[in-house]
């Protein structure tokens, strides 16, 4: 069914007995339960409560933020001018420079630090086209700027969280982030919901698909460096990943009347095993939670942001580290960025990549089908690191 319009829809009139029944069903989805049900749902991974449209409030003449928004502050220290700025790897050093030499095995050993010790870092000469870059960015910020009317056709619907909306919205009573976002899946193709895809703007799809390409072929460029790094069978990582389950989230945050008491997007760590994050305009608004403090990551002329998700640090056997993040808002400026998720092949079972536990000789997380994992992921709040410790083996938590 078809959701009603998203900005006039109040945030109470979600009829009570959905919320409960949606929550019943969230429950036989648990992590802790793996125990096989019947799939209706194949493609389906996860759902999201409706809520209004932050663009469309943002436009009001506001001097406060509705209730819902605001956020009671517990917020960790920022970092002071001491704290280094997250590390920078020239990719041009691992992909082009033959695999014995000093720049390679330098920027190798670089890639592994920055993957154990920050697991954020920004990629320069990483091959993706500026001319590309710049026609996406284009067409991203046409999206947003297409009238209500066309955005409502393009909406998450009940049953289904693709689409403008937001993500992780379990009950009517949570903290909203102050953001738009449109949320879909790319890769593998028979995971597409034709649906949307087909609603979509035709240069923005074409667009898409061909920056879907590039970053698929970036993110293997990377997981096939950090299985050299990790010492890891190169032919293992290429099968968990060959034909991984890719998608893109487009992040809108419109500028904020009371920035200090709102958050764009609540502190989470990825689920999936690799992200790329594409700033698209110069404003600063990414946080990574490092020893205690939050760092401001700036965004960098042509560089993207990589970060290691909650697969990569259960493939590695928790050798790299996903590491919880935020983003800000501010009175001055909006911010657009778009994050690309690439996890492992559908179908496959997640845990820590065999060759590891062998090397390792303890395996410190747990298996599960991968569908069940993302089902689990998109089944509740966001809460920084908490759904991997649903993957911990107890014993070996470190
Ligand atoms: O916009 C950002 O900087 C953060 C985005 C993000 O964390 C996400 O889309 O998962």
């Amino acid at each position: 069914m078809k959701n009603s319009n998203p900005i006039s829809k109040g945030f109470s009139t979600f009829k009570r007995e959905r919320v409960d029944n949606y929550k019943g069903s969230l429950v036989s989805t648990s992590m802790e339960t793996y125990k096989e049900e019947e799939d209706h749902e194949a493609v389906n991974l996860g759902r999201s409560l409706i809520v209004p449209s932050v663009q469309e409030l943002a436009k009001l003449p506001l001097t406060k933020i509705p209730l819902r928004y605001v956020r009671q502050y517990h917020h960790h220290p920022l970092s002071d001018d001491t704290t280094p700025s997250v590390p920078i790897i020239d990719l041009r050093n691992l992909l082009a420079a033959a695999s014995g030499s000093s720049t390679y095995s330098s920027e190798l050993n670089k890639l592994h630090t920055a993957s154990k010790q920050w697991g954020f870092f920004q990629v320069i000469n990483h091959g993706v086209s500026e001319s590309l870059l710049e026609d996406f960015k284009r067409e991203v910020l046409n999206f947003f700027k297409l009238p209500m009317e066309e955005k409502q056709k393009l909406w998450q619907e009940e049953d289904n969280h693709e689409g403008f909306g937001q993500l992780f919205v379990v009950s009517e009573e949570q903290k909203l982030d102050w953001s738009d976002m449109f949320y879909v899946t790319t890769l593998p193709h028979d995971l597409h919901r034709s649906q949307l895809f087909q609603k979509l703007p035709l240069i923005l799809r074409e667009k898409l698909e061909a920056y879907s390409k590039e970053m698929k072929k970036l993110a293997m460029g990377i997981l096939g460096q950090m299985a050299k790094a990790l010492e890891m069978d190169g032919d293992e990582m290429r099968e968990l990943f060959h034909d991984g389950v890719q998608s893109i989230r487009m992040n809108y945050y419109p500028t904020c009347p009371e920035p200090e008491l709102a958050l764009g997007f609540s502190p989470h760590s990825d689920a999936d095993a690799l992200t790329i994050l594409y700033q698209l305009n110069q404003t600063e608004g990414l946080r990574i939670r490092k020893d205690g403090k939050w760092v401001a990551i700036k965004p960098l002329p042509n560089a993207l942001v990589v970060n290691i998700g909650d697969i990569m640090e259960i493939v590695s056997n928790g050798v790299y580290k996903s590491i919880e993040h935020q983003a800000t808002v501010n009175s001055n400026n909006e911010r657009f960025s778009v994050a690309t998720f690439y996890s492992s092949n559908m179908g496959t079972e997640l845990g820590p990549a065999r060759s590891l536990v062998a090397k390792h000789k303890v395996a410190n997380f747990r298996r599960v089908p991968l569908e069940k994992y993302f089902k689990g992921f998109f089944a509740q709040k966001l809460n920084g690191k908490s759904y991997l410790d649903f993957m911990k083996l107890q014993e070996n938590v470190t």
